[in-house]
């Protein structure tokens, strides 16, 4: 090891950015004279309509996290029996499917851009499907037109957690659009966030009411509960840090776009495959996730970088099949389990300056040269 090349402080996957202090206290501070917290408050309003026109999609809701958006969205579409899902993601989205009373059925992924391969997906239906659940996963977008026909010919509907994919595009569309109804995470973690939150987008007008009610327990008006709800109502907090950070994430982005890179310029000559997006995309650079030889590999380089104070992560690692929660679920995906063994996230947040991240290369092509098999 190269102790001299050790950082003095931790450098973690990631870590949220926070808005100038000012800018919060000064969007927070008529909740004082307001005394309105939550249940769509002024500032959870605001928050909606902008993300609505920044997002370009035509109607959407927020939630309190992403995990319930999502158990939401799937109780909205009144889904019965399998749904199809990749098994390489946060164990949030499987989770979902299974706490609204669905039974998932993993599907394998591409090698290439980790995301659900569609040419596998009808080999899985069954008389019982009635819905894929895709992820477009570390905001690298699935096959949307692939999956979209798929879905029509076999009457499926069509959720995408896009929890990774705030802001991206594909061909000038928001990734928003795609999809019956499409879910963003704006969790401390994620490109974009509102401390916790979440996000529903959809096309269709008449999701509007069973989605804002099912977020409040299903209350419909002062004397009616016609569905059994939860509570997943965003406050006036999570909305103000939401719309302060709305202001600065073009910046935002253009600074992960400078460290993506800035990985890439330093990775290009050594063999370590990174996530390459095709032209007709507009990224966000939520994630660097690089691939190595093989598992062995992954670990001995995740373990010798923490001498180093770096701290990467192996999302998404094991895959969610492999969960002991889902050992009773049957599945054969080995491309995904390859993709899982190899796969590492390299630190990538907005504020991670550029010389770290050049100083991360060089340690990762260091230790990589002296790792024998
Ligand atoms: N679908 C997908 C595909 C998802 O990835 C997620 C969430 C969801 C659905 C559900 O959405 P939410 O309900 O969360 O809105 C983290 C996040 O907690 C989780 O939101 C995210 N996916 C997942 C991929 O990553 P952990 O268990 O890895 O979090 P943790 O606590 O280990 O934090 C990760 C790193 O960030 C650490 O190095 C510490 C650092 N960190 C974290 C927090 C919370 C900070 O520096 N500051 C912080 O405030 O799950």
């Amino acid at each position: 090891m190269k102790k001299e090349l050790a950082f003095e402080e931790p450098i973690l996957v990631t870590q949220p950015k926070l808005p100038d202090f000012d800018n919060y206290l000064s969007k927070i501070k008529g909740i004082w004279d307001r005394k309105w917290l939550t249940n769509s408050g002024p500032l959870h309003e605001t928050f909606k309509e902008n993300l609505r026109e920044y997002l370009n999609v035509n109607h959407c809701e927020l939630f309190t996290n992403g995990h319930l958006a999502l158990e939401i969205a799937i109780k909205a579409l009144n889904l019965k029996g399998e749904i199809i899902v990749t098994p390489f993601t946060f164990i949030s989205t499987i989770h979902a499917a299974i706490n609204c009373g669905l039974t998932p059925v993993f599907c394998d992924i591409d090698k290439n851009s980790f995301n659900i391969d569609p040419n596998e997906i009808e080999k899985y239906i069954t008389k019982n499907t009635c819905a894929i659940l895709a992820v477009h996963v570390y905001g690298m977008p699935c096959d949307v037109k692939a999956i979209n026909e798929i879905a029509e010919k076999h009457n499926l509907r069509v959720i995408y957690d896009a929890a990774h994919a705030f802001s991206v595009e594909i061909d000038e569309q928001s990734i928003g659009n795609f999809g019956d109804i499409s879910m963003f995470s704006f969790h401390a973690t994620k490109v974009f966030h509102s401390i916790e939150g979440g996000l529903l987008t959809y096309n269709d007008e008449k999701h509007d009411k069973k989605l804002r009610s099912l977020r409040n327990f299903g209350i419909t008006s002062s004397e009616s509960v016609d569905f059994v709800g939860t509570n997943a109502k965003m406050n006036e907090f999570q909305a103000a840090m939401g719309l302060a950070n709305l202001e600065s994430i073009s910046n935002d982005i253009e600074k992960r776009k400078m460290i993506y890179t800035t990985y890439a310029a330093n990775l290009r000559k050594t063999d370590i495959k990174y996530l390459q997006y095709p032209s007709n995309v507009k990224p966000n650079y939520a994630y660097f996730p690089i691939l190595l030889r093989n598992g062995k590999q992954r670990d001995w380089i995740h373990e010798k970088l923490k001498a180093y104070n770096i701290f990467t992560r192996r999302y998404f690692y094991p895959l969610c099949s492999d969960f002991n929660c889902y050992e009773s679920i049957h599945s054969i995906t080995p491309v995904a389990y390859e993709i899982s063994n190899r796969i590492l996230c390299l630190p990538m947040y907005t504020e991670l300056e550029i010389n770290v991240v050049e100083q991360i290369c060089e340690i990762i092509k260091i230790e990589l040269g002296e790792y024998d098999e």
